[in-house]
């Protein structure tokens, strides 16, 4: 067996993976060669020198570590006439056809226990929509009210690529134009044990898998994207996670923020419901604007407390940003210093032992390296991180019953559709939650926030009494 990555693997001390190769058909032979030349030797052998030697999971440096600032929405004190004036440039921007959509769903979805992409679960009330017609439909309806049609990105992984791109085929793309619904894969990254080895899951194929939501950057730009979007005109990015139906996919005020201030990437927080939520913080060090995931950000410090009793690290992050698109090809092309840098999750992965048999590991046996698209902040120019109401943008679906649950997740969208139903003057009995008493849904055709529920609902005469089923279209 002679092969010119065979020869690259070995002087990298990766021979191994090639161990079965000369058993394999020769169909296998090339798609392990395939696999083989996806990966970059320079960067494993980094990741394995600076990641995996003692003391790299030693925690974060706390060194000069404080809350981020934000701004506060009207109803907690921020500046009314401000907000105003950011929702007025977020709606020029989209008039003018400068905003695109886009999701990342590439994500494994394991918590959830959901065999499928995870945009393809259902999550409303009444007419058990799926995550990604709820986002579709929000999209077609922004586009229609300020009269640009919005492109979407749609990020993938190799695992639900094929059978995402079919169930938007299979829905007509749920009414939006073929032309400006794009889907491309995120890049992979291979999981090592604790020498630093490249895994094999099988011996035909390597234990890969996707690089995280970090990887959304380097993706868009090899994707041509960021071209498109060029030519297209687009130079603004609404990110937003496929987990999360609740998201303000298009949120004039928060586009406006980040326009007006001439950042080059913004963010939503809200403030942290308890000291364990499990949310990212907003913080700053060094003069820089950082994530630190609660993961990584000692549980004392989460509980601190200022002398109101309030949480010092309020602000959670609900990853949602927005970003420009000259900054994502900056960051995308990995120059000195500006790289997203890669985080280790020691995971137990599927693999094969050196006989070839197939091992199902119980412990963490080696280790997986994902980038988080987070980390471009301390990069970006011009930072702006805005509050939101959690209520009207963040109900994710994780996990498949508790906390964040499609249960979870179906009452939040209830008490939305009731919080515009009544401040619209409909009589709606709710609960003290807020949960009204039957089963309703509005479309995002109809209303997909506060203002385009009341534009529509005003010209409803005379207006549907409420009841369970009711579905306003
Ligand atoms: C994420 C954030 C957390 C908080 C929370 C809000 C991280 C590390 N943590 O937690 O701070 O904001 O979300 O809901 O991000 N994805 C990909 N490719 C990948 C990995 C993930 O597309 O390789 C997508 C995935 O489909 C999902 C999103 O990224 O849309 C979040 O992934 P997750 O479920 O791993 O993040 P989670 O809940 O740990």
């Amino acid at each position: 067996m002679s092969h010119p990555l065979i020869e690259k693997f070995s002087r990298a001390g990766q021979a191994h993976i090639f161990a079965f190769f000369d058993r394999l058909s020769p169909e296998a032979q090339r798609a392990l060669l395939a696999e083989a030349a996806e990966i970059d030797l320079a960067e494993v052998e980094r990741l394995t020198r600076t990641l995996l030697t003692k003391g790299a999971t030693a925690g974060i440096d706390l060194e000069g570590l404080a809350p981020a600032p934000y701004e506060r929405r009207p109803e907690h004190g921020g500046d009314v006439a401000a907000w105003t004036r950011a929702k007025a440039v977020g709606e020029a921007a989209l008039r003018m056809g400068r905003v695109a959509a886009f999701t990342v769903a590439g994500g494994q979805g394991t918590r959830l226990g959901y065999d499928g992409p995870k945009g393809t679960f259902p999550v409303t009330p009444v007419r058990q929509k799926t995550l990604f017609q709820v986002f579709a439909e929000k999209i077609l309806a922004a586009g229609r009210r300020y009269g640009k049609p919005l492109h979407w990105f749609i990020m993938t992984s190799h695992a639900n690529h094929a059978a995402t791109e079919a169930f938007f085929a299979e829905n007509k793309c749920f009414g939006l134009d073929r032309g400006r619904v794009h889907f491309f894969r995120q890049g992979r990254m291979p999981a090592v044990n604790f020498d630093g080895k490249i895994m094999l899951e099988t011996p035909g194929s390597l234990a890969l898998s996707p690089d995280g939501h970090g990887g959304s950057l380097r993706a868009l730009d090899r994707s041509g994207a960021l071209d498109l979007m060029k030519r297209e005109g687009v130079d603004t990015l609404s990110y937003f996670q496929v987990d999360n139906p609740l998201v303000r996919c298009i949120d004039p005020a928060f586009i406006g923020w980040h326009v007006s201030r001439q950042s080059e990437m913004s963010s939503k927080m809200v403030p942290k419901a308890y000291a364990e939520e499990k949310v990212g913080h907003f913080c700053t060090q060094r003069g820089q604007t950082i994530v630190v995931e609660y993961s990584d950000l000692p549980m004392e410090v989460q509980r601190e407390t200022d002398a109101s009793g309030q949480l010092r690290y309020l602000a959670g992050s609900i990853a949602i940003h927005v970003l420009d698109r000259e900054f994502v090809r900056h960051i995308a092309a990995g120059s000195e210093g500006v790289a997203l840098p890669f985080h280790r999750a020691d995971k137990k992965i599927p693999t094969i032992d050196a006989s070839g048999a197939v091992v199902k590991p119980d412990k963490a046996n080696g280790v997986k390296f994902e980038m988080f698209v987070f980390d471009a902040l301390p990069f970006a120019k011009n930072p702006v991180v805005i509050e939101t109401l959690r209520a009207d943008d963040f109900s994710p679906v994780k996990n498949a019953e508790g906390v964040d649950s499609p249960q979870t997740c179906r009452d939040d969208q209830l008490r939305q559709f009731a919080r515009w139903l009544h401040a619209n003057g409909a009589a709606i009995e709710t609960d003290r939650s807020g949960k009204p008493a039957h089963a309703i849904e509005v479309s995002p055709l109809f209303g997909y926030d506060a203002d385009s529920f009341a534009d529509a609902w005003k010209k409803l005469s005379p207006p549907p009494a409420i009841r369970d089923g009711l579905y306003l279209a």
